[in-house]
C-alpha cells in the first residue's frame, strides 16, 4: 500500500472513530438532558409535598400530656373510695363501698388545651403546641402500712401533685368530735415524716385538700354553718399540724358521698389547680358537669 492508499485509509478510520464519538457524545448529552428534566419535574414534586406537609404541620399541633397527680389519704372508712368512685364511676353504689386493698388507682383525659408555639427544625416551620391534661388518682387504703407507701409514691413524683386528706370525725346526738383515728393518721411524728419527703425531693405540690366527710351524719339541729365551725374547731390541731407544712396551699371542704355534697366542687378545684385559663376551665367544668 502506497503512503496515499495508507493516508485515505486512516482518514477513513478516523472519520468513522469520530463520527463513532461524536454519536456517543451526543446520545449521552441526550440523556443527560432527559435525567436533567426528569429531576426538575421530581423536584418541582417533592417540592410540591413538602409545601403540602409544612402546611399541613402548621395546623396539625405537637402533643404531649401532662398529668396532674392526686393522692387520696385518711383513716381506715373516712369514705375515700366512695368520694374518688363519685367522681369515676358515678352509677356505684356509696353504701356497697369495701375496704380499699392496697390502692387503686383512676385516670382520665380532662382536657386539652392550647400551648404556644415552637420552631420544627426538621421541616423548618413553626408549629403548634397542644397540652393534654390528664388526671391520675390514687386512692389508698386506710391503714397505716398504706400511708408509707403513699408518701413513697409521691416521693416519686416530681410536680403537679395534689394531696387529698380525709378527715371523718364522729358525729354523735350531742355534737360532733375528733376521734382518736384521726389523731393517730395525722400525728405530729406523722406529718413531720410527710413533710421530709416533700422537702428533700424538692416535690411541686400544687395544692392540698383537707376534706371533712360524711357531713350528712350530723344533727339536723345543726347549721350548716355551725357543723362547719365545730369540724374546724374540733380538729384544730390536726389543721395546725397540716397547715404549719403546707401553709397557704391547704383548702378546707365539707363532702357527703351518699348525698353527693361538695364532692364535684372538691374535683373542680383540684383539676382548677393546673387551670389557670378560662377557656380550659370551661372545657374542665363540662367535663366535671357529665358527673353531676
Ligand atoms: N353516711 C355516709 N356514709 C359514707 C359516706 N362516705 C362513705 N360512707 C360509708 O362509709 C363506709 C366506708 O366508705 P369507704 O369509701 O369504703 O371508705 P374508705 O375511706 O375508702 O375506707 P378504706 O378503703 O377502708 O380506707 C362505707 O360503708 C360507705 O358507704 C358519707 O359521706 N356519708
Ligand atoms: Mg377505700
Amino acid at each position: 500500500m502506497d503512503l496515499f492508499n495508507f493516508i485515505q485509509a486512516m482518514t477513513g478510520i478516523l472519520a468513522t472513530v469520530f463520527a463513532f464519538i461524536t454519536f456517543k457524545i451526543t446520545t449521552q448529552k441526550k440523556e443527560l438532558e432527559k435525567t436533567i428534566l426528569d429531576l426538575k419535574s421530581e423536584k418541582s414534586k417533592i417540592d410540591t409535598e413538602l409545601n403540602t406537609l409544612k402546611n399541613w404541620a402548621k395546623n396539625v399541633a405537637s402533643s404531649s400530656s401532662d398529668i396532674l397527680d392526686v393522692i387520696v389519704l385518711g383513716p381506715r372508712q373516712a369514705g375515700k373510695t366512695s368520694v374518688v368512685e363519685s367522681w369515676f364511676k358515678p352509677w356505684n353504689n356509696v353504701h356497697s363501698s369495701k375496704p380499699t386493698e392496697n390502692w387503686h388507682e383512676h385516670k382520665c383525659f380532662l382536657c386539652n388545651f392550647d400551648d404556644g408555639t415552637f420552631y420544627d427544625e426538621k421541616i423548618n416551620v413553626e408549629r403548634k403546641k397542644r397540652k393534654q391534661l390528664v388526671l391520675r388518682v390514687r386512692d389508698y387504703a386506710g391503714e397505716d402500712s398504706y400511708r408509707i407507701k403513699a408518701f413513697d409514691y409521691i416521693a416519686s413524683l416530681e410536680s403537679n401533685v395534689v394531696i387529698v386528706l380525709f378527715i371523718t370525725p364522729d358525729f354523735t346526738a350531742s355534737g360532733i368530735v375528733c376521734n382518736n383515728e384521726n389523731n393517730s393518721y395525722y400525728s405530729a411524728s406523722v406529718l413531720k415524716e410527710l413533710e421530709l419527703y416533700i422537702l428533700t425531693k424538692n416535690i411541686q405540690i400544687r395544692g392540698v385538700a383537707v376534706v371533712f366527710n360524711k357531713i350528712d351524719l350530723a344533727s339536723p339541729s345543726l347549721s350548716e354553718n355551725d357543723v362547719e365551725n365545730i369540724c374546724i374547731k374540733e380538729h384544730t390541731n390536726i389543721l395546725e399540724r397540716i397547715n404549719s407544712i403546707f401553709g397557704g396551699k391547704v383548702s378546707i371542704y365539707f363532702t357527703s358521698a351518699t348525698k353527693n355534697t361538695g364532692v364535684i366542687n372538691l374535683l373542680r378545684d383540684i383539676c382548677w389547680t393546673m387551670i389557670t385559663e378560662d377557656g380550659q376551665k370551661k372545657k374542665v367544668a363540662s367535663f366535671l358537669k357529665k358527673r353531676k
